[in-house]
């Protein structure tokens, strides 16, 4: 495939001319063969077919996914990409963690991207980028809980291209996007609460000057917008329809310090956030900065303008806006209920024409310890039961004429998962694409449900047909350190690249360096000392040779080694691996990528090439002389 193939780089293009096998097409083609059949006959047949091709999780070899999902890698500090219905992974996005294969975390351009003194991160909730309350392929942002930050993903070449630290805050838990009219904003929560100015110097004991804070972070910038002060502290939160509301939970509006404090009031809160008073009070100045850093602190506690706070039963956990934009629901978690939320009463709260819990339009029973819920696009709703160990399939406007009466069973289903499920997720189900084909369970433990791999055992996502009227188990499927959260989005959204675009921002630092040393980056292959102690060696790739055989150098010398791939081929990606110096990193098809080091030892040092490239693979490889 040239380079100049980039153009043609979509997989719903790439399915031309393939067997079509999901969908009607195939089956129209396969209707062709089946001459002797009735018109009508086969027309009830390929409906047939269509359902359970459409709905069949087997995925032969060689055949492509309907969705991807991205995954959160949990504590593992990465996302993974994976094909749906197959459950196949089919690529690690390192983000917060370091990677020895792609050497993300050692080479220079992704120490540009990471920029930080830990390798270390707690992802918990992917979401992609929106363009009129539809997925639109551009970006994927997840959270660390750990260190307090958020990355952007780019989809074109699955990479992590920026790393926000987020100031004021500990610990960035929930995460989603706006929606509509499009993802102009980032919206995340600092759920542990500290002192406001946390130097140490004072407050620590004085749990009173403790806060939580919402966190609005410009998309394409990366950089926050402004926070919003809260009372109480901030769990999950998701975003409406229409573009004016944000909402977030919170299980601690006691501000304890411990369990037993957490838990003693019989309510918390979903505190709502206008967009439009936010940014006018942005506007007009009505912020202040701590810590030495200028991101605009509103004060959104109770009696603010910019917020409300809807009381819902103790200690909500995950909140989710249904696809109609209708409704947001918050997961009771310690009540058997969930709270429904009426997007279209939030303007008279604001206006005060109601009180905030007037909002609440039921609270349906579904089992115990909800965390979470998410949707078909045909009125139902997939609540998690994290204690009772099973998913509860329940419709939203029969649950609402329950409350208000109504003799009317609201409950379809009830399935058992196996064990524990935390997040579920529909296909696109948190978008205006809500298409209902499936449920992912997220489930923490698998106990019994694979061979044992000792005391650590993985997960289980658990995927679900719901095409039809019930929840139908159809894989399992271990996953490690630890999905909290995922999302599906169709096949179409995504366009990546195949090769490297030589301009791409990702590596242009190298390239203005190579620029300034004369370098070709595309030609030249040298070893330029820069001072006493510093040599930068330029070489090219290209299958089964790198552009040097050897490189002469001096013990102590600190080596910057630039690699750029001149394969135009899709999927031949070089690796450069110095033995005994901890050094290795990708470098695909027109990428160029760099690494530096220490020479600090003296003789001759093998360096090779580490993905499988070529039949001379092993062949690939060249001498760094280490003069003492
Ligand atoms: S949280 Cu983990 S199960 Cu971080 Cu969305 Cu609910
Ligand atoms: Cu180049 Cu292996």
């Amino acid at each position: 495939m040239s380079n100049d193939d980039k153009s043609a780089n979509n997989v719903e293009l790439e399915n031309e001319g393939r067997r079509k096998f999901f969908g009607k097409t195939a089956l129209i083609g396969a209707g062709a063969v089946a001459a002797p059949m009735t018109a009508a006959m086969f027309t009830s047949m390929a409906q047939a077919q269509a359902v359970e091709a459409a709905n069949s999780p087997h995925v032969a070899p060689g055949e492509l996914d309907e969705y991807y999902g991205f995954w959160s890698g949990g504590h593992s500090g990465e996302v993974r990409i994976m094909g749906v219905p197959s459950m196949r992974e089919l690529m690690r996005i390192p983000v917060f963690n370091l990677d020895n294969a792609t050497g993300y975390g050692l080479t220079n351009e992704s120490k540009e991207v990471l920029n930080s003194e830990y390798v270390t991160g707690d992802c918990h909730h992917p979401h992609m980028s929106m363009t009129d309350g539809k997925y639109n392929g551009k970006y994927v942002f997840i959270n660390d809980k750990a260190n307090t930050r958020v990355a952007r993903i780019r989809c074109d070449v699955m990479k992590t291209d920026k790393i926000l630290h987020i100031p004021n805050v500990q610990a960035i838990h929930g995460l989603r996007v706006q929606k509509v009219p499009y993802t102009k904003y980032v919206i995340c929560n600092g759920e542990f609460e500290v002192p406001v100015v946390n130097d140490g110097k004072s407050g620590m004991e004085d749990v009173s000057t403790y806060r939580s804070m919402f966190n609005v972070i410009d998309a394409e910038t990366m950089e926050v917008a402004f926070q919003v002060m809260v009372d109480g502290n901030l769990d999950n939160t998701d975003a409406d329809f229409d573009g004016k509301y944000f909402a977030s939970t919170s299980y601690n509006s006691e501000m304890g310090m411990n369990l037993g404090e957490m838990i003693s009031s019989e309510r918390d809160h979903v505190v709502v956030f206008s967009l439009a008073r936010c940014e006018a009070a942005v506007k007009a100045g009505k912020f202040k900065t701590y810590n030495g850093n200028n991101v605009p602190v509103l004060d959104g506690r109770k009696g603010s303008e910019l917020t409300r706070y809807i009381p819902v039963p103790k200690s909500p956990h995950g909140i989710n806006a249904s696809p109609d934009g209708k409704y947001f629901v918050a997961n009771g978690k310690l009540s058997p209920t969930v709270s429904i939320i009426s997007i279209a009463k939030l303007d008279d709260i604001f206006a005060n024409k109601i009180e905030p819990r007037d909002a609440v339009i039921a609270e349906p029973e579904l089992g115990l310890g909800p965390l979470h819920t998410a949707f078909d696009g045909r009125g139902n709703a997939y609540t998690t039961l994290f204690l009772d160990s099973q998913v509860a399939k329940w419709n939203v406007e029969d649950a609402i004429k329950a409350h208000n009466g109504e003799k009317i069973n609201y409950l379809r289903q009830k399935v058992d998962v196996h064990y524990q499920p935390g997040h579920n997720h529909t296909s696109q189900g948190e978008s205006r694409d809500a298409d209902g084909k499936w449920l992912v369970v997220l489930c923490k433990f698998s106990k019994d449900r694979f061979l044992p791999t000792g005391p650590l055992k993985p997960e289980n996502d658990q995927l679900f047909d719901i095409s039809g009227d019930e929840m139908k188990l159809v894989h399992d499927g271990p996953t490690f350190a630890e999905p909290h959260d995922c999302i599906m989005v169709h096949r179409s959204k995504i366009k990546t690249k195949r090769v490297w675009d030589r301009n791409d921002p990702m590596f242009a630092t190298t390239v203005a360096t190579a620029k300034a040393d004369g370098v070709n980056l595309m030609t030249d292959n040298k070893v330029i000392r820069k001072g006493k102690n510093k040599v930068t060696v330029y070489m090219t790739s290209i299958a089964p040779t790198y552009g040097l055989s050897e490189f002469k150098v001096k013990l102590g010398d600190e080596v910057t080694v630039v690699i750029t791939n001149l394969d135009q081929v899709e999927d031949v990606t070089h690796g450069f691996c110095m033995t005994n110096h901890g050094v290795q990193m990708e470098i695909s098809a027109q990428q160029t990528s760099s690494i530096t080091f220490k020479a600090n030892r003296p003789g001759v040092q093998w360096y090779y090439c580490n993905w499988f490239c070529h039949a001379l693979h092993m062949e690939m490889r060249g001498r760094m002389l280490v003069e003492a």
